[in-house]
């Protein structure tokens, strides 16, 4: 069994399986070069040769327990027949959603448009570095590719209010999206996909009041649904504040927390296994530094199920060796 399925699953505390959020991509020459030659992202996504190839290309360097496979959560709304393009130092840039979209949204279409995705899963997953390890299939949140779908920039820039304020636009668009992530995940895990990460990135921009509906309910279908597949599923609701009461509400497999969350708060809150935490700026800093704070989360979590992995992506100016040097010791210690 691989070392996260023995974290997950028989709640196993000395495995010590470590991956990381965005391993693959940004950082990595071997990636850069590959992208320099690919100017559509989105194409890049769709490719069945090179998306095999940059899943693979962290595996190939480190000792890590998981392949992420390459794509990005905004597949989704390209599926639906949203314009998606990601422009240099702009970030995404998606097309206006509207009626028109909304009413030709079909199963058929979707599939056919993401079906290179599943193609590529399919075949990483038979690729023999991956023996004892996991492939890891991912989908946004219905929240955080509603904020996308509808602000049609990032959030970090800023946030489109008149568009919020449609109700019922919001509620359509909500239920459309519980209905295609479930079947992209069917096709993720049909295809190999081995665990399911959902990512609720912008899970931080609600207020109390509005998680019942946008993040709790919406959350737990899915991941209820993704239970019934027999895979572990892991939640990560970036910045939402109450961890306990996401956890206890939605109860994913294992729960991926950001790194404004105290790890010791956590471990007192939280039954169920942890991932992630440690902050991706330490990747920046020096060696000495960064083993301290690993030793740290090795201590806190020494005996609760815990994966090592950060509290959000990879930074792209991270140097690979200091990847590297987090990876064997987590490993050797
Ligand atoms: O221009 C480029 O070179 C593209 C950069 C890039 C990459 C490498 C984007 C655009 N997406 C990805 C890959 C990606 N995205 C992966 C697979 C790689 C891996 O993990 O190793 C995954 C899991 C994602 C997930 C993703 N995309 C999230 C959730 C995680 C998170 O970072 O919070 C989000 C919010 C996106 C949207 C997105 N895609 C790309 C960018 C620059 C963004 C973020 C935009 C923003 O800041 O709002």
């Amino acid at each position: 069994m691989s070392l996260i399925r023995r974290c997950i699953v028989e709640k196993e505390t000395t495995a010590n399986p470590i991956w990381l959020m965005r391993q693959a991509g940004r950082y990595l020459p071997e990636f850069r070069k590959i992208r320099s030659q690919n100017e559509n992202f989105v194409d890049l996504c769709l490719n069945t040769n090179l998306v095999p190839e940059i899943t693979l290309q962290p595996l190939k360097r480190f000792n890590i327990d998981a392949a992420i496979i390459f794509s990005d959560i905004l597949m989704i709304p390209y599926g639906l027949g949203q314009k998606v393009n990601f422009t240099k130092g702009l970030g995404p840039e998606l097309g206006i959603i509207n009626q028109e979209i909304i009413s030709n949204i079909n199963k058929i279409d979707f599939e056919e448009k993401l079906k290179p995705v599943y193609d590529s899963i399919n075949k990483v997953s038979n690729n023999p570095i991956l023996k004892n390890k996991d492939l890891i299939g991912f989908v946004g949140a219905p929240w955080t590719l509603l904020v996308y779908m509808i602000n049609r920039y990032s959030p970090k820039k800023n946030i489109n209010k008149v568009f919020f304020k449609d109700k019922k636009l919001i509620d359509n668009i909500i239920e459309i999206l519980v209905k295609y992530i479930k079947l992209h995940i069917y096709n993720q895990v049909k295809s190999g996909a081995s665990i399911i990460q959902i990512f609720d990135s912008w899970a931080g921009l609600l207020t109390d009041k509005d998680l019942e509906k946008y993040i709790y309910l919406p959350t737990k279908e899915i991941t209820d649904y993704t239970k019934t597949l027999k895979i572990p599923v892991i939640c990560f609701p970036r910045n939402i504040k109450n961890y306990k009461k996401f956890v206890d509400i939605v109860n994913p497999d294992a729960i991926n927390i950001d790194y404004n969350v105290e790890p010791e708060q956590i471990l007192n809150d939280i039954d169920i296994p942890i991932q992630g935490g440690i902050h991706p700026k330490m990747l920046l800093t020096d060696k000495i530094t960064l083993k301290k704070e690993v030793l740290k989360f090795k201590r806190i979590f020494e005996n609760h199920p815990y994966i090592f992995n950060l509290g959000h992506g990879v930074l792209p100016e991270t140097d690979p060796d200091m990847v590297e040097y987090l990876i064997k010791f987590v490993k050797d210690n």
